[in-house]
């Protein structure tokens, strides 16, 4: 088990899904970074910052306008506030270099966390989707450090277009499954909570954002869920993040928020 300690103020975002389609998006998050930059101690980045990631080289070399206007927003935020990293199923291929260049610190998840409101057990979230067997397969391939390294000595077109096709296959596969196999499997969920000896778990990844009160093992713990943030396509602008405080607790925000806990 991985494990940390961020004292302070701490604010949480995930699922953000960067990239060159997603413009309001960008917008909407960089106008977040902007407040967490004001008000939070650190901020955490849980996974799913960008909707997929072909390697470091593709943002230190020559970025796209996108990809360019990401970093800057990021490397302003990390030299403001410590900005820590966390990979989802979408960027696992953020490496140290990205790190460095944003002067953000990578966490392996999932991470036990020392903070002000106590031990809070992060994941981004798709390690506990375990119901999804073919996903839980294909998550095993491209953890494989040997097909990592494979994929990274590849040219840059030939890894988008690997991207490409695997986003159609995913989008495609999902198609076929339930809301129930995409989601995180309650046992799971519990017995994180009690390898951990933790009994709060935030995560990301399904695109649920909601507050689970949960019973392990006759005591309360409880599991938040991120959300995502969608400012381009959807109906209904979504985007929020988690705040954990001494004060406060865990609170999970929407953005904009208007409520008066902001
Ligand atoms: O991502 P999303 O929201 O659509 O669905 C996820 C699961 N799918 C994935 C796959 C990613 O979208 C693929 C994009 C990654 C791009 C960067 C790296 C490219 C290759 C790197 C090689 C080292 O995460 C989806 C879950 C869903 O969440 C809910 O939890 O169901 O899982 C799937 O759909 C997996 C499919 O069931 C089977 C696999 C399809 C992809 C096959 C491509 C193989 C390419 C491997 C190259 C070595
Ligand atoms: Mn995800």
């Amino acid at each position: 088990m991985n494990k940390a300690a961020l004292p302070g103020d701490l604010w949480i975002a995930s699922d953000i899904h960067l990239g060159a389609a997603v413009p309001r998006t960008a917008r909407a998050f960089y106008d977040f970074l902007a407040l967490a930059r004001s008000q939070a101690h650190a901020l955490i980045l849980c996974g799913d910052i960008f909707d997929a990631w072909i390697g470091d080289d593709h943002a230190l070399r020559d970025p796209p306008a996108w990809l360019a206007d990401a970093m800057r927003e990021l490397r302003h935020t990390a030299q403001t506030i410590p900005v820590w990293l966390i990979r989802g199923n979408r960027d696992f291929l953020m490496g140290e270099a990205l790190a460095r260049a944003l002067g953000a610190r990578l966490i392996a998840a999932p991470v036990l966390l020392g903070t002000d409101a106590g031990p809070i057990l992060l994941a981004h979230g798709d390690e506990y989707c375990t119901d999804d067997a073919a996903y839980q397969r294909f998550r095993r391939v491209v953890h494989t450090p040997w097909v990592q390294s494979v994929f990274l000595t590849l040219p840059l077109a030939l890894r988008r277009a690997v991207a490409n096709w695997a986003r159609k296959r995913s989008r495609q596969a999902r198609r076929g499954k339930s809301m129930r196999i995409m989601d995180v499997n309650a046992d799971a969920i519990l017995q994180a909570l009690r390898s951990a000896d933790c009994d709060v778990l935030i995560h990301g990844h399904t695109h649920r954002p909601a507050a689970h009160a949960l019973n392990l093992d006759g005591r309360p713990a409880w599991r938040y869920v991120l959300p995502d943030w969608e400012f381009d396509h959807a109906g209904e602008p979504r985007g929020g993040w988690i705040s954990i405080s001494a004060a406060r607790g865990v609170q999970l925000h929407p953005w904009p928020d208007t409520g008066p806990e902001a």
